[in-house]
């Protein structure tokens, strides 16, 4: 391993923790993963029957490698409920900030409708001047645009509210958030052609399942930054998704995302649908709840290295992960290696964007001893994210919802990375 100057490898938290200025020079040079080759030896490239024969021809549809199947979805649903509950983005095995569309969670309350695209409509209705609705073609017309946004599950991170900590991995707490591009029509431009009546507060939006999920929303977000979506990563939203429309509510909680969405309504008030009276409220210890709690708090999970990525033997790591916040862009995220008695800036990958989420990265020298890693995010209104104790004092830990709780894992001296309260 090569020498690296002390500015290279800075120490700036303790277990470990280097400088991210070491992302930006290049030393990881210093990282020595590779294996010492003979120079004079035998040549370390053998020429592989991959490379004996042609390769495989074009296909329609392009599939990941054979040997990442393992790089899948998981689900918890009840027998015979078929696609009501949800289906995890496995966080651990990916990198980047774009979730691909094929493994961006789904969360359902009674499956995936099987839509016809030239049959589906879109009504919108209600306090407008001129009830109108579009087909599929007619939303076709209309300017576009797009933008990066997550969308999280408001039940995402919810197992952290149990009294202990359960034997899980990153995508079985964390894997109800993905992110992707998505491209459709301002909301406020289909209103507007609509005609808003003075009096229209808010908005009901319901979508054509099984089970019509439909929410409530005021009408600023409308006005905002909503959008009525056709395409996810650059081709059509995928059917678990909301096929052939979604509305986007950028950084609201996940449910108010309607997927297949086939209504609009403007109403003077807030509609209470059952989706928004018996579900989706927050707890308090008090046994009072807080409804209509819309845009998701600053958060962050470290997905490298997390459960079920063992740590192999002391030396260099990048410790990596996801941050954002509902109310905004990331300003910062800190990591800790010694369950929070110290923190070290981590480096931003870019671009970091408003309701999309942020890669991070720290640099960390492991020696070897037990660790315990976290994440703390700060938001750019400078809301921190809580620990455990800071948010269960706050909202006790009866409750489901709106987990944004600082994530502890802790690394074993055996390299084995565990889910822990610290
Ligand atoms: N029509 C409809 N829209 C829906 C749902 C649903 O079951 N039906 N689930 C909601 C919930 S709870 C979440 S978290 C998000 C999940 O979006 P995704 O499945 O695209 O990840 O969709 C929301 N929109
Ligand atoms: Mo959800």
């Amino acid at each position: 391993m090569k020498e690296t100057s002390r500015s290279e490898t800075e120490r700036v938290a303790g277990n470990g923790l280097l400088h991210r200025r070491m992302f930006l020079t290049g030393s990881a040079a210093a990282i020595g993963a590779g294996t010492i080759v003979d120079q004079a030896g035998a040549a370390p490239l053998a020429v592989e029957p991959w490379m004996r024969i042609p390769g495989a021809p074009f296909n329609a549809y392009g599939q990941p490698s054979k040997y990442e199947e393992k790089v899948a979805r998981t689900w918890a649903s009840a027998p015979g409920t078929g696609g009501t509950g949800s289906a995890r983005t496995p966080h651990h095995l990916l990198n980047g900030m774009i979730t691909p569309s094929g493994l961006h969670f789904e969360r359902s309350h009674s499956g995936v409708p099987d839509i016809d695209p030239d049959k589906h409509r879109l009504l919108i209705h209600g306090l407008v001047k001129r009830p109108l609705v579009f087909t599929l073609d007619d939303l076709g017309r209309y300017p576009m645009q797009s933008r990066i946004a997550f969308v999280e599950c408001a039940g995402n991170s919810g197992a952290l509210f149990a009294k202990q900590p359960a034997n899980a991995n990153v995508q079985a707490i964390h894997g109800l958030l993905s992110c992707s591009e998505w491209t459709g029509i301002k909301l406020s431009v289909l209103l507007e052609e609509a005609g808003i009546d003075p009096a229209a507060k808010w908005v009901l939006a319901e979508g054509a399942d099984a089970a019509g999920m439909s929410r409530s929303f005021p009408i600023e977000k409308a006005l905002d930054d909503a959008m009525v979506c056709l395409y996810q990563n650059g081709e059509r939203v995928r059917p678990s998704n909301g096929y052939p429309l979604r509305l986007l509510l950028p950084g609201f909680e996940g449910n108010m995302n309607v997927k297949w969405l086939r209504r609009i309504k403007l109403t003077a008030g807030p509609t209470m649908t059952k989706d928004e009276t018996s579900k989706y409220t927050i707890l308090l210890p008090s046994g009072k709840a807080l409804q209509f709690v819309f845009p998701l708090e600053g958060k962050s999970i470290i997905t490298h290295p997390s459960p079920g990525l063992t740590v192999r033997g002391p030396g260099f790591y990048e410790i990596s992960g996801l941050a954002w916040s509902g109310y905004g862009k990331i300003a910062k995220v800190e990591v800790s290696a010694d369950g929070g008695k110290s923190w070290g800036l981590a480096a931003l990958q870019e671009p970091v964007l408003s309701k999309a989420v942020t890669r991070f990265r720290m640099a960390w020298q492991w020696d070897g001893g037990p660790a315990v890693l976290q994440s703390r995010a700060t938001d750019e209104t400078g809301y921190v994210q809580p620990s455990r104790a800071q948010l269960v004092a706050l909202r006790g830990d009866r409750g489901n919802y709106h987990n944004n709780m600082i994530q502890s894992w802790a690394v074993a001296a055996s390299g084995e990375v565990k889910n822990v309260y610290a």
